[in-house]
């Protein structure tokens, strides 16, 4: 029989959590064949629905799940985990400022990411949903010395799913026959969906659609999309955030299609003069379970200012997390 994965999941009683497991365990992001042992990390005070979440588990009888160890201790959910999907974060409160949601989250990537370094298997890979997603997963990286920095990385593949999904609308077209999608920067407002790359069946898509929709229609649908969803729903999006983080994962681990790629929140190395260190969303493609940053593309004018603008955003959280004493 094939060696079942070990994936740790935190804030597993939550709403993102409530799509991701269901899915994973039911092979979509591993495939068909292979196992999964399900480690999942809540707070104390949700530990009882976690229970709930977990009789469901067991009610699915999925044939995949080999085992589910509930827990409230990140040394002992995270170990000897092959992936572990950061999606538990505390949200902001009525009245909170930036400064204190990136304390609260701070102290709790702090923690995570001294626990992952403490005790994950030798070839863990972290991905980080819970917001402010790139800076926690900055702050769970500068935690865990002797986990690779490239292990890391903040998710903004639902940003990607989004503007895909937009494009495809606006041209229609199917979005699988759009490639070469980029997000650039923060999951946040200050996000860029670049499609200049993007090609349609081949052509560019940028020719295929006018400026001013790119500039006034597009890129803020898809950057205000979050928003947009609360006002409908009354909640936050979860089950496209579960998938996109089930998207995610599986492209890191399982590869990107040739010719293609996917928007990835990674360590800057530089690339495209974005500063070092920061956790920002290229365009990746992936092989083996590492990405690599795509380089050389060309960059005008106008994405140029959009690109440094959620740069200078992610500098300041670096530099108040820094202030902080937790990066
Ligand atoms: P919920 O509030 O429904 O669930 C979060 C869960 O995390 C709760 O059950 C809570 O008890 C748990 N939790 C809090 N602190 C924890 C800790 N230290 N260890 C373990 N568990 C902990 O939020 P949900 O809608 O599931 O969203 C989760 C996170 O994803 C939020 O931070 C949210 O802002 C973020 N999102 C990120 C997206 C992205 O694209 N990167 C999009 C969707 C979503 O907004």
């Amino acid at each position: 029989m094939t060696t079942p994965v070990k994936i740790a999941i935190t804030g597993a009683a939550g709403q993102i959590g409530y799509s991701l497991l269901f899915r994973i365990a039911s092979g979509a992001l591993f495939g068909p064949d292979v196992p999964v042992q399900l480690r999942l990390l809540e707070i104390p005070a949700s530990m009882q629905a976690l229970e709930g979440v977990a009789m469901e588990l067991d009610d699915c009888a999925f044939p995949l799940l080999d085992s589910v160890e509930l827990g409230d201790n990140a040394e002992h959910i995270f170990n000897g985990a092959n992936l572990a999907l950061l999606v538990g974060a505390r949200p902001r409160s009525k009245g909170m400022e930036r400064k204190d949601l990136l304390d609260a989250n701070g102290a709790i990537f702090t923690e995570q990411g001294k626990a992952l370094n403490k005790v994950a298997a030798e070839d863990v890979r972290i991905g980080v949903t819970g917001n402010p997603a790139n800076t926690n997963a900055m702050i769970a990286m500068n935690n865990a010395p002797d986990i690779p920095a490239e292990r890391f990385s903040a998710l903004t593949r639902l940003d990607h799913n989004r503007a895909l999904a937009q494009l495809a609308r606006k041209t229609q077209s199917r979005v699988d026959e759009i490639t070469n999608m980029t997000i650039w920067g923060n999951h946040s407002a200050t996000q860029y969906p670049d499609i200049y790359h993007a090609k349609i069946n081949g052509h560019s898509a940028a020719e295929l659609v006018e400026q001013h929709w790119i500039e006034d229609d597009f890129i803020p649908t898809v950057a205000q999309r979050g928003s947009a969803i609360i006002e409908a729903r009354g909640a936050s999006s979860a089950a496209s955030a579960a998938s996109a983080t089930i998207d995610a994962a599986r492209d890191w681990l399982h590869g990107t299609p040739e010719g293609d790629w996917v928007s990835m929140a990674v360590v800057s190395d530089g690339s495209y003069g974005i500063p070092e260190g920061l956790m920002y969303s290229f365009p990746v493609t992936t092989q083996d379970g590492n990405w690599q940053i795509v380089h050389d593309l060309e960059i005008n004018d106008f994405s140029r200012a959009k690109m440094d603008a959620s740069a200078t955003e992610l500098s300041e959280e670096r530099d108040t997390v820094t202030e902080l004493g937790l990066a």
